[in-house]
């Protein structure tokens, strides 16, 4: 019997006394075995990782759907507000990275931390302003690189209310927790794993030390707070200080994770950034030019240069470019998480509330933010030079930026064969006339763009049959006990999607070891649509997959997890026989099938479509 991991329940394996805030002292001398770290998540032989499908799971839908969010930026730097005088006089300027960066030490830094007093940081105008952009979601940082919890959090004293100049009887993570809920936003949390104040966690001897403590306050958090989603960060190979975290660190801590609170939203710097770890993806400062393979993803971006506070910083980004950079990030099923950094009072500077507000203002007008939320990639068509194409149900919201002139067409590239039903502009009488034309269709607007940023119009459009939902049960699964799949499958089952995370410890099965075992899965896969359709598979250590006989995914050589694709032309209503060949030889275990099609939205193949002949 398969065992899943989320009711998985880790116990410290210790209680944890609160530490006196760690001194400067140097390294310790190489100290007896370091005590116990968190218990080894629950895991072995049986056990899978994949509990849901974030593509469709009712845990993310939430996110899936809200599509724009805040990160807020808020430390112990934002008392420096970006610039640090040394002794010398000289000046050097940082923001979240300043005490590094700048070389300050740590007694300095300290001592100007127990100045920091955001007496003017007011949730509720935080919050406002969030709403007012239209953002559905914050994320502000609980814990950066420097170490120093934005909470009374008990595991040290390095934190806001023991170190500081701030009012001991406020929390401000309580207090953006009670405004955020009064407003219907969801509330995350950031956590740094790597840490440049807790001595312990250098020294791999020692690091286990300060796990326990990061697994406590992480408890904190979750059990105080109920936050939405973890944005983990700090997670890379890196030096000064060295940084230990590995994959396996990171399976163990999402395991526990899942295990205070399974609907918890995890991004995928829980591990090493990859496509298997977490739940979502995050390109940082850039936005992927498509929709991701394999997991769904978040764009975060500042509004200046900077993440936190810097008074110098006056490069912001146009409330035009934002929006744009939101409208992409949608057409290709993607979210934005764009970041403001209070002052050392705990204010939003005001060209950040600005263009957030012109943000705002855009998506309330004329309807056009449901070209936003809960809207998708376009799918249908190819994406526009003249803009980006989104799509919620019937409707493809062409968000146009480069608005054309008198009487020229705006030419969409069809994906697929679909019918346009109607087309209206947003906030605009004018008639658009839709016609066939060449590869696609031709729309041809007869007035004027509504504004200077993005005049979206709306096409009703007809995507052409789609069978009823399949009878399916799952493919027939053969696990062998030998990563050649030869000799007689030990175990013979119906498996109903391929969606498995066996990680480090896992295996189909308590009698499979975790290393060195293969799987086959045969059956037949049917689509609701005939349409090309692109097969995703997510997989360490290789496979094999095979569409009506043909190979059409060949990744044999062993790798660390992987992405591979294909595309492939499929019948509604038809089953096509399938086979996929799968081997761990040993380290992590990943396997996913998922599918896409102009029609059909990135996602594991349900078991309805999936039949075991
Ligand atoms: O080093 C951090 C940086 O300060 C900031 O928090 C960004 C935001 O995602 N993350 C890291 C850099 O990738």
């Amino acid at each position: 019997m398969r065992r899943r991991v989320p009711t998985l329940a880790l116990l410290l394996t210790a209680t944890l006394a609160a530490t006196a805030l760690p001194t400067a002292a140097a390294a310790p001398a190489r100290p007896a075995p370091a005590p116990p770290g968190p218990a080894a998540a629950a895991e072995g032989p049986g056990t899978d990782h994949a509990t849901d499908d974030p593509f469709t799971a009712d845990r993310t839908n939430w996110f899936r759907q809200d599509r724009f969010g805040m990160f807020i930026h808020f430390g112990a730097y934002s008392n420096l507000e970006g610039e640090y005088q040394r002794p010398d006089g000289t000046v050097c300027r940082n923001a979240e990275w300043i005490q590094r960066q700048c070389k300050i030490p740590k007694d300095a830094y300290e001592k100007q931390a127990k100045a920091f007093d955001p007496a003017e940081f007011d949730a509720k105008a935080v919050v406002r302003a969030a709403k007012d952009a239209g953002m559905k979601y914050i994320v502000i940082t609980s814990k950066h690189h420097e170490g120093y919890a934005m909470w009374p959090t008990k595991v040290n004293s390095w934190n806001l209310r023991d170190h500081s100049s701030f009012d001991k009887k406020r929390d401000i993570l309580a207090e953006l927790k009670k405004a955020s809920d009064e407003a219907g936003i969801k509330l995350g949390f950031y956590y740094s794993i790597w840490d440049w104040h807790d001595p312990d966690f250098p020294d791999p001897a020692t690091f286990p030390k300060y796990e326990k403590r990061m697994y406590a306050q992480l408890k904190e958090l979750v059990d105080t707070y109920d936050p939405a989603l973890l944005w983990f960060d700090g997670e890379w190979d890196t030096e000064d200080p060295h940084n230990p975290w590995t994959a396996k660190d990171g399976e163990r801590l999402e395991s526990y994770l899942r295990g205070l609170n399974p609907d918890l939203v995890i991004n995928n710097r829980v591990g090493k950034r990859r496509v298997v770890d977490g739940d979502y993806g995050t390109p940082e400062q850039e936005i992927p030019d498509a929709p991701v393979d394999g997991q769904l993803w978040e764009s975060c971006m500042t509004l200046n240069d900077n993440w936190g506070f810097a008074r110098y910083d006056q490069n912001w980004k146009s409330g035009t470019t934002l929006v744009h950079n939101l409208l992409a990030t949608t057409s290709r099923s993607g979210n934005y998480l764009l970041n403001v950094g209070p002052d050392a009072r705990g204010r939003i500077p005001g060209p950040s509330v600005d263009r957030l507000k012109e943000m705002g203002t855009w998506l309330r007008t004329a309807g056009q933010g449901e070209a936003v939320y809960g809207a998708r990639y376009g799918g249908l068509v190819e994406e526009p030079r003249w803009g980006a194409v989104s799509r919620k149900g019937d409707k493809l919201y062409a968000a146009v930026t480069r608005w054309p002139g008198a009487g020229k067409p705006l030419h969409l590239t069809a994906r697929t064969d679909f019918r346009v039903k109607s087309a209206r502009v947003l906030g605009s009488s004018q008639r658009v006339t839709v016609t066939k034309a060449g590869d696609g269709y031709d729309l041809t607007p007869s007035g004027d763009a509504t504004n200077p940023t993005a005049t979206v119009i709306e096409l009703t459009v007809n995507p052409g049959r789609t069978a009823r939902p399949g009878k399916g049960t799952g493919l027939k699964q053969e696990i062998f006990d030998n990563a050649d799949l030869s000799g007689a499958p030990k175990i013979t089952r119906t498996d109903p999607t391929v969606n498995h995370a066996w990680k480090f410890g896992g295996s189909p099965d308590a009698s499979i070891s975790s290393d060195r075992f293969g799987v086959r899965w045969t059956g037949s896969i049917e689509p609701r649509r005939t349409e090309t359709y692109t097969l995703t598979t997510v997989s360490d250590d290789v496979v094999r997959v095979w569409i009506d006989g043909r190979l059409v995914i060949d990744s044999w050589n062993p790798h660390e997890p992987k992405v591979d694709k294909a595309q492939v032309p499929l019948t509604a209503g038809k089953h096509h026989s399938i086979r996929v060949d799968y081997a761990e030889n040993t380290g992590e275990a990943h396997m996913k099938l998922l599918w896409s099609s102009p029609n059909q939205p990135q996602q594991i193949v349900p078991s309805t479509q999936l039949r075991t002949r």
